[in-house]
């Protein structure tokens, strides 16, 4: 049977100080994101991108937070969608944007999931662990938030309230070398699977991956995957606003997505952080894409090409 993805685009860039992510969708899709994925033989269903209307500004008690009223707008209306989007189809991939997005579309694939009445796991592949609360992030900066929110974990009065709260002994999070103090105390006090760079180095990708995809397995889980462009090393990925040194190869990111593909076990995507202004000739927007044609199902022997006579 044809499996099926729907598009979402998620233009979102209040949950950072930079600006340039609003442009993602666009180039994702100038990259040939729609085509590459039906070149592999899904029915794929481009609904467009989102926008909410003009936001009243919010205070918050944390003065550093900024722009929280977009980005509760913004959480709440992709909640909605994305339960929607993964209840139409195998595969939805939601384009971003800020990774703040990401609290939106966790709750929403949340609320699936429970309806189903199975768990939902993430694979959370990122820099940074994204898991401040209201109260704790120093930046302001709301996609340091999305984790957080999605399990629960803190301080939210001002988003809008979780129905479904992802368990987090069910994250497995790889790339990270980017940790507040208070993330650290959460990832702590709550046994958050880390797979930070030095230990990627230690046992590669696929020991830890495997062995979180048996669980996701035994447990009949869905699960999301949350790709944040600056999981990947800035010599391949130079279009994200915060760079971190040491990332992933553009090897280590292929094997973890074609691995995805034929574990058969991801329920929905996002591809987050994005920012086509500081990107070199769509480069980065075109990794991404391969990437997610990866987990889609290419394979090298697919490309048709010989390096020999
Ligand atoms: C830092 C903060 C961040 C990107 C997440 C960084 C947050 N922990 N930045 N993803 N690109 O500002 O809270
Ligand atoms: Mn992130
Ligand atoms: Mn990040
Ligand atoms: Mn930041």
């Amino acid at each position: 049977m044809t499996r099926s993805s729907i598009i979402l685009g998620a233009p979102i860039q209040s949950g950072t100080h930079q600006p340039g992510c609003v442009m993602g969708p666009a180039s994702l899709r100038t990259a040939g994101l729609i085509a590459s994925l039906t070149a592999l033989g899904w029915r794929i269903e481009d609904q467009g991108d989102l926008s909410i209307g003009p936001q009243a500004a919010v205070a918050h008690a944390n003065p550093a937070v900024h722009h929280l009223a977009e980005t509760r707008a913004w959480i709440a209306l992709l909640a909605a969608r994305a339960e929607a989007a993964a209840a139409q189809s195998d595969l939805p991939v939601f384009l971003g944007g800020d990774h703040s997005m990401s609290a939106g579309t966790m709750a929403g694939v949340a609320a699936h999931a429970a309806r189903l009445g199975r768990p939902l796991f993430v694979l959370w592949l990122d820099a940074h662990p994204d898991l401040h609360s209201l109260d704790t992030t120093e930046s302001g900066n709301l996609h340091g938030t999305p984790v957080a929110y999605a399990c629960g974990l803190g301080d939210f009065a001002a988003y809008p309230p979780l129905a479904h709260a992802i368990d987090p002994s069910r994250l497995c999070m790889m790339g990270i070398r980017s940790v507040d103090p208070a993330e650290h105390r959460r990832i702590l006090e709550h046994g958050i699977e880390v797979h930070d760079m030095r230990a990627i180095d230690e046992t590669g990708v696929v020991a830890p991956l495997r062995a979180f995809i048996d669980r996701v397995k035994a447990a009949n889980g869905l699960l999301h995957v949350s790709f944040d462009v600056d999981f990947l090393d800035p010599g391949i990925a130079p279009a994200v606003g915060t760079t971190v040194p040491g990332g992933a190869t553009f090897r280590e990111a292929h094997l973890i997505m074609e691995y995805l593909c034929d574990a058969g076990v991801v329920t929905s995507l996002d591809l987050v952080e994005l920012n086509p202004f500081l990107d070199e000739r769509g480069r980065t927007a075109s990794l991404i894409c391969d990437l997610a044609a990866s987990l889609f199902g290419r394979r090298v022997l697919d490309r048709q090409t010989r390096s020999f006579a």
